[in-house]
């Protein structure tokens, strides 16, 4: 079966096309969704990352004929009472890079001695304008005083795990997807394809 991941995020895209080898479930696997950059993007108006995934999972699906994904993701911080949260691509306006939601990232922290953060991922699962399932995952972590390493996307650098002592930036693509957000919200939908009944019966096969 493969599922058609929806997603206009590069780097995103990346970890989801070579997660596809380290999951591996048996029959499974995973391709972009052709045309989306053809596609007008959805607004992103939800208030949770459930509302936004679904949303983009729906519309998305009905540009195709098999069963479509959408990840909506982001940044936690405690300290900034969960912001930037599901504002997490637009934290610096709505055009703004990777580097100016960063930038204001530590900018707000600057006075803050409580560092804390987490990434979130919620994986939508849809099938010809018909909602699936969703999945999440999350991954709990600090916030650097200044960017370490270049690897990953988005805020990587700035998010420090200790259990490696390395921020995001600094691990290889593999050792991210075995611990990140992303990485346990995508091993759950596997699992939870893989128990679905309806999601083995041919009638769903993309
Ligand atoms: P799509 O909606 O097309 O998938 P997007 O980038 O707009 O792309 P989101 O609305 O879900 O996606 O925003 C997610 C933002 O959260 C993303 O742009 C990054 O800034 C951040 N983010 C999510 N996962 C991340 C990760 O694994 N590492 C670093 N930053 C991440």
């Amino acid at each position: 079966m493969t599922l058609y991941a929806s997603t206009s995020n590069p780097g995103k895209l990346r970890e989801f096309l070579r997660a596809c080898d380290q999951v591996a479930a048996a029959d499974l696997t995973i391709q972009p969704l052709p045309g989306l950059q053809d596609l007008a993007p959805p607004q992103e108006t939800g208030e949770t990352f459930e509302e936004n995934a679904v949303a983009k999972a729906l519309y998305y699906s009905k540009f195709c004929d098999g069963c479509v994904f959408a990840d909506d993701s982001g940044l936690e911080v405690s300290a900034l009472g969960g912001a930037p949260g599901v504002r997490s691509a637009r934290y610096a306006g709505e055009n703004a890079t990777d580097e100016e939601n960063n930038a204001l990232v530590l900018r707000n922290l600057e006075a803050s001695s409580d560092r804390r953060a987490r990434f979130v991922c919620v994986i939508a699962l849809a099938l010809r304008g018909r909602f699936l399932h969703t999945v999440r995952g999350t991954v709990e972590g600090e916030i650097l005083t200044a960017a370490r390493g270049a690897n990953g996307f988005g805020y990587d650098p700035l998010f420090f795990y200790p259990p490696l002592k390395r921020s995001f930036g600094q691990i290889g693509a593999d050792e991210k997807f075995a611990v990140s957000h992303r990485g346990r919200a995508l091993r759950s939908l596997f699992e939870w394809i893989s128990r679905s009944p309806d999601m083995q019966a041919s009638r769903f096969v993309g």
